[in-house]
């Protein structure tokens, strides 16, 4: 069958598309790749995710999608509206049937069932392979697993399969780039080399030289569950079954190996699993020595409070690693049993933090992630997370987050309960970093400023904190608001424009 997939993100890793159609080529089917990256409305408007794609892109797709049999898309919440006008665009033009698949339609299927032909809940490996088969032997396919329709003969809501045991069994992520396209400016272009090497170019910063970056992972699942994430949303979906996998280190070692021969420039490798240091000491050493011995470029990994101890980071070090993100998010108490991160607190986060003093040069910069913008949590909470991180030794880089509600997720179901959104609200729209004017957000950002903390305290003093909350101040501030955000997406607009202009008009007139 000839299958078409369309990959929406910024991010052209899309490890989803990548893996579903080598899977699929394994198994006799043709698949090429488009990745829609809209980079040129995003120079314009900054990250929006109610743009829609301009009429002359939609219509290329129209134009390349013709003579497939069937269409995939993949899609994250924030692009269900940009995926929705695309589908109904191409519906209208073209006779070819469409599945969605990723994390959009896992947790609002009911809502995707009235968009796409069909909908994939969950692992969309086995599920869109026998869905294929199914539409090439004209058979309807109410016995394939994950997959939601609605036809004339009715709705058919298939049950979910198990998580794929054997990672190992589905072949590296489709890198022949002959067989892809991408969107560069307003056109669809043959994916080349030179765009690749471009699209992977340092947007995370090691020292040293340019470093293009090659992201993959090493396991699928978390062993945590916080609320406002996809995987307190998986443990319901999964129950009873096993949702954190990993892949053997033979395999991990082997597919950078073999994308670091076929791209030799490729100098970083970033690790996207949601906890790199899940694994035991035990694996992690095996993973520095075969790593160190076959690949030993710089890495980057996220990293959970709860799995990485001094040992643990000393092994990482020791294997190369170079660069990381940690989750705070919050240390009010209350606020971590409302995220169901009892495992967390003050001590364990000081305790990280000395050790990886310890471990990593003095230069060694973390990356800590905050969240704000909780409408459960007080100023004080907020101001107790704002003291603990001055107590952690530099340096360190604050990113700071808004709390989004993600359907699905308990937090989601929370907020709806509670009256604080609606269900039919996609507050999930907006970027995770688009914060407000506030003054408590105001002191989060002094920190990344690097101002003594001891000022930073006392601008946290609390006589001073309830003056700046007092009706007034808010009054003044919910007037900023608006040229604050305006001044800030000019910002974000112009930093992208330095970093994609030149390499759009390098490109656009190929
Ligand atoms: C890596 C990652 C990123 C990377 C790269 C994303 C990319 N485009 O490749 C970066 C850092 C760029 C990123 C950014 C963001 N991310 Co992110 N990210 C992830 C992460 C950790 C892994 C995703 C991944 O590659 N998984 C591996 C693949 C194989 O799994 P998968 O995508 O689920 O695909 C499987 C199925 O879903 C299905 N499937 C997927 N597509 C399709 C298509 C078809 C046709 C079919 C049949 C099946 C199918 O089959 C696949 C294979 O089994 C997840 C968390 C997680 N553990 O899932 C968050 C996650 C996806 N991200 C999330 C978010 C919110 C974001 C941001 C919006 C945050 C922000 N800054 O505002 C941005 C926006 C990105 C953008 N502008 O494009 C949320 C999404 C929640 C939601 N409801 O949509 C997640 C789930 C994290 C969370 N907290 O819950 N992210
Ligand atoms: S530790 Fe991170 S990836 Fe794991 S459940 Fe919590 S937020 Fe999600």
């Amino acid at each position: 069958m000839r299958i078409v997939l369309i990959s929406p993100y910024l991010d052209i890793t899309s490890l989803s598309t990548r893996l579903l159609a080598s899977y699929l080529k394994a198994r006799g089917h043709s698949v090429v790749q488009i990745f829609l990256q809209d980079l040129e409305s995003m120079i314009r408007n900054g990250i929006d995710f109610e743009d829609f794609y301009p009429d002359e892109v939609i219509d290329q797709v129209i134009e390349k999608v013709a003579g497939y049999d069937l269409l995939g898309m993949s899609l994250m919440s924030n692009y269900f509206v940009k995926m929705t006008h695309l589908t109904e665009k191409i519906k209208e033009a073209a006779d070819i049937p469409i599945v969605w698949g990723g994390v959009h339609p896992t947790v609002a299927p009911e809502q995707c069932v009235d968009i796409a032909d069909y909908v994939c809940v969950g692992e969309g490996e086995e599920a869109l392979l026998e869905l294929a088969n199914c539409l090439q032997n004209g058979i309807r396919p109410t016995d394939v697993k994950n997959i939601w329709f609605k036809d004339q003969q009715g709705e058919c809501r298939n049950p979910v399969r198990e998580p794929m045991a054997n990672l190992d069994n589905i072949p590296f992520p489709d890198y022949d780039l002959e067989d892809q396209f991408i969107l560069v400016g307003s056109n669809i272009l043959p994916f080349d080399e030179d765009i690749l090497k471009e699209m992977v170019r340092g947007r995370i910063h090691f020292n040293g030289p340019q470093h293009f970056i090659y992201e993959t992972m090493w396991t699928r699942g978390c062993p945590h569950q916080c609320t406002y994430c996809i995987n307190s949303h998986n443990r319901t979906l999964y129950k009873g079954c096993k949702t954190v996998r990993r892949r053997s280190i033979d395999s991990v070692i082997e597919e950078i190996k073999g994308i670091c021969e076929k791209f030799p420039w490729l100098n970083r490798i970033n690790f996207m699993d949601d906890d790199f240091a899940s694994a035991s000491e035990e694996q992690l050493s095996l993973f520095r020595d075969k790593y160190k011995e076959e690949i030993g470029h710089p890495f980057y990994a996220l990293l959970s409070v709860l799995s990485s101890g001094e040992q643990k980071l000393s092994i990482l070090y020791d294997a190369g690693l170079r660069r990381t993100q940690i989750g705070i998010q919050t240390l009010a108490v209350s606020t971590n049993e409302l995220y169901r991160r009892n495992f967390f607190n003050r001590e364990r986060l000081l305790d990280l933090a000395r050790s990886v003093r310890k471990v990593f040069p003095p230069s060694f910069c973390p990356t800590y992630d905050v969240i704000l913008e909780n409408p459960w949590e007080t100023t004080d909470d907020e101001l107790t997370t704002l003291r603990g991180i001055l107590e952690l030794p530099r340096p360190y880089i604050l990113q700071l987050y808004t709390l989004t509600f993600y359907p699905g997720t308990v937090l989601f179901d929370k907020a709806v309960a509670e009256g604080i959104i609606r269900e039919a609200d996609v507050s999930y729209l907006k970027e995770n970093h688009d914060r407000k004017l506030s003054y408590v957000n105001f002191l989060f950002m002094l920190v990344n400023m690097k101002l003594p903390n001891n000022l930073i305290k006392c601008m946290a003093w609390r006589p001073i904190t309830l003056l700046m909350r007092s009706h007034p101040v808010k009054f003044a501030l919910s007037l900023l608001n608006p040229v604050y955000r305006t001044m800030k997406k000019r910002g974000v607009c112009k930093a992208q424009k330095n970093r994609f202009h030149q390499f759009l008009c390098d490109h656009s007139n190929k």
